[in-house]
């Protein structure tokens, strides 16, 4: 499909059953393939680099340093989680086939600084996830990931106000708390953004 974009928020092994394990995490990794299976679909027998030439997909990770100010032993709220290089901060490998350099895109590197939003995450090559989408000429940003309350929530405000028709995923969200996940949707629809 031209013009549409899928962003992957941090659908990372920390967030789906390891120190920071969300809920409804690996229903929601299930539900991103089967959505990327089902734009993709008519493309049978073609190569993942050929179905993301026309269906291209961002992931935006979580990627902190091990004294990241947002750890509890370091004067944040959370528990240690995705640490650049350890297994809690890779995508999960169902998704990672679709995984291209110049589409992934890291956030929370810097020890002193939180980053919730993808729009502040940079690929290797230092560009944004908004750089890029633009480059891209997406219109539509379908929106998967974790958590739907901190970054996937502000990911798709700062998608919004960029210009983005944000489509969110719902059945492909996990969440730290059931009533939050609730409360964020309504106020993201009442924002503009499309709940599909
Ligand atoms: C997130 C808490 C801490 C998220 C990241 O991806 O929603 N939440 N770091
Ligand atoms: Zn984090």
């Amino acid at each position: 499909m031209k013009n549409s974009a899928l962003v992957v928020v941090d659908m990372l092994y920390d967030f789906i059953d390891g120190s920071l394990a969300c809920l409804n995490s690996k229903n929601a990794v299930k539900e991103a393939a089967g959505f990327i299976d089902s734009m993709t679909s008519g493309q049978e027998g073609n190569s993942n680099e050929e179905i993301l030439d026309t269906f291209p997909i961002l992931f935006v990770c979580d990627h902190h340093p091990a004294d990241h100010s947002s750890f509890r032993e370091y004067g944040g709220t959370w528990p240690p989680h995705c640490i650049q290089g350890t297994h809690g901060g890779a995508v999960h490998e169902i998704l990672q086939p679709y995984m291209q350099e110049e589409l992934t895109f890291f956030k929370g590197c810097d020890p002193a600084v939180e980053q919730y939003s993808g729009f502040e995450a940079a690929n290797k090559a230092g560009q944004s996830l908004g750089e890029i989408l633009g480059l891209l000429d997406a219109e539509n940003v379908y929106v998967c990931g974790i958590a739907t309350e901190y970054c996937v929530r502000a990911t798709c405000e700062d998608l919004k106000k960029a210009g983005f028709k944000v489509r969110l995923l719902s059945n492909a969200l996990g969440y730290v708390d059931e009533a939050g996940h609730r409360k964020a949707l309504e106020e993201m629809k009442a924002e503009g953004m499309i709940i599909e």
